[in-house]
């Protein structure tokens, strides 16, 4: 069976996890958010891809959800040691390795989609990461400080200023002119089943979805494509995506997010069962909708998840 997902980083790849252990003879393609990205000291760091690659290869902090396990911070205290800015990102030793070879690479001429399969030759992280475009995207945030409008870089918002302030706007710069990565569109034209798993439906899934023919792409794709609410209980399970929907008007509830992706898109969406009532609402506006346990606690739990899913995606071919 041939599964393509499009990810962002923590849920996206708790998510993975319980995929591949749900349906280990899959194909899994996922193509990956790249608004995230950031150009720090040089070096093109990609937080959502690296999430995956860690997460799915082994070498994630577990418990942040980002970054690699056993990590130091030599560099970033001599960086400020200099001095130079920022210091609000806290890239480690090990992470700065990845970074540094993708920046290499990059350099040298390579696309981000063959840097990525590069640094997946180490990882192995058993599924085909590719970004969503080769071209530079990244996503700002308009917000008002000292009184005036401004748009920041979206990891300046999320990072440093902890979302603390109204977020006006998301705005994924460089999406209209980029085009799909070498390999997405055939892939999501090959899928078996598409699904959208529990990741930020603006600054993840909503930026994928802003590359010119990758929406098109899905709701063309004419197979299921299944969604899994990141809301359960009207908030986000962790991380403050209820902040980006209300930049985009978008209450913070499991189907008010169904509603937002659209029967368009959408052909089944899986919300908690403590939102059942959601149920109703979802089916209304043409999704088939259905409640089952949503909380990745533990890899089993993601694996019954990912199950549930594709149970879901052959009822609603
Ligand atoms: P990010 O790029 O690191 O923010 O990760 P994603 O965009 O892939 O996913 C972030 C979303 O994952 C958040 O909005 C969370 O609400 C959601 N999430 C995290 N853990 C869980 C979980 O156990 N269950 C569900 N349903 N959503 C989760
Ligand atoms: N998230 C934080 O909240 N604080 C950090 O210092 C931080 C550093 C960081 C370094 C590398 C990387 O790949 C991700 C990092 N993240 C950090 C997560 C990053 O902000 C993600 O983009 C968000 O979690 C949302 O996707
Ligand atoms: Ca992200």
């Amino acid at each position: 069976m041939r599964i393509v997902v499009l990810a962002g980083g923590i849920g996206g790849a708790r998510f993975l996890r319980g995929l591949k252990k749900a349906a280990p003879d899959a194909d899994i393609t996922v193509i990956g958010n790249t608004g995230d990205d950031i150009h720090l000291f040089g070096l093109k760091v990609c937080p959502d891809l690296d999430t995956v690659m860690y997460t799915l290869g082994g070498g994630i902090n577990e418990e942040q959800g980002w970054g690699r396990s056993d990590e130091t911070f030599h560099l970033k205290q001599e960086l400020a040691e200099y001095g130079v800015e920022p210091q609000w990102f806290g890239l480690g030793d090990r992470d700065f390795a990845t970074h540094i070879v993708r920046s290499q690479m990059l350099g040298a001429g390579y696309p981000l989609s063959a840097v990525t399969e590069a640094l997946c030759d180490r990882w192995q992280p058993g599924v085909r990461l590719i970004p969503m475009s080769d071209d530079r995207i990244e996503t700002h945030v308009a917000v008002d400080i000292d009184g005036e409008r401004r748009a920041i870089h979206f990891q300046e918002y999320w990072v440093r200023l902890r979302a603390s302030v109204p977020a006006h706007a998301v705005v994924p710069v460089g999406a209209e002119q980029s085009k799909p990565a070498p390999g997405v569109l055939e892939a999501l034209s090959e899928a078996d089943v598409i699904l959208f798993p529990p990741s930020n439906p603006v600054v993840s899934i909503g930026t994928i979805l802003a590359v010119p023919g990758i929406r098109e792409a899905i709701a063309d794709a004419g197979v299921p494509v299944v969604g899994l609410s990141p809301i359960v209980g009207d908030a986000p399970v962790r991380g403050m995506a209820d902040k980006v929907l209300a930049a985009v008007g978008v209450e913070s509830s499991a189907a008010a997010v169904a509603e937002h992706y659209g029967s368009g898109l959408l052909d089944g969406w899986l919300v908690d069962e403590v939102d059942a009532a959601a149920v109703e609402r979802v089916e209304a506006a043409g999704i088939r909708c259905r409640a089952v346990p949503l909380m990745m606690t533990d890899l089993d739990a993601a694996a019954r998840m990912a199950r549930e899913a594709l149970t879901f995606a052959e009822e609603v071919r």
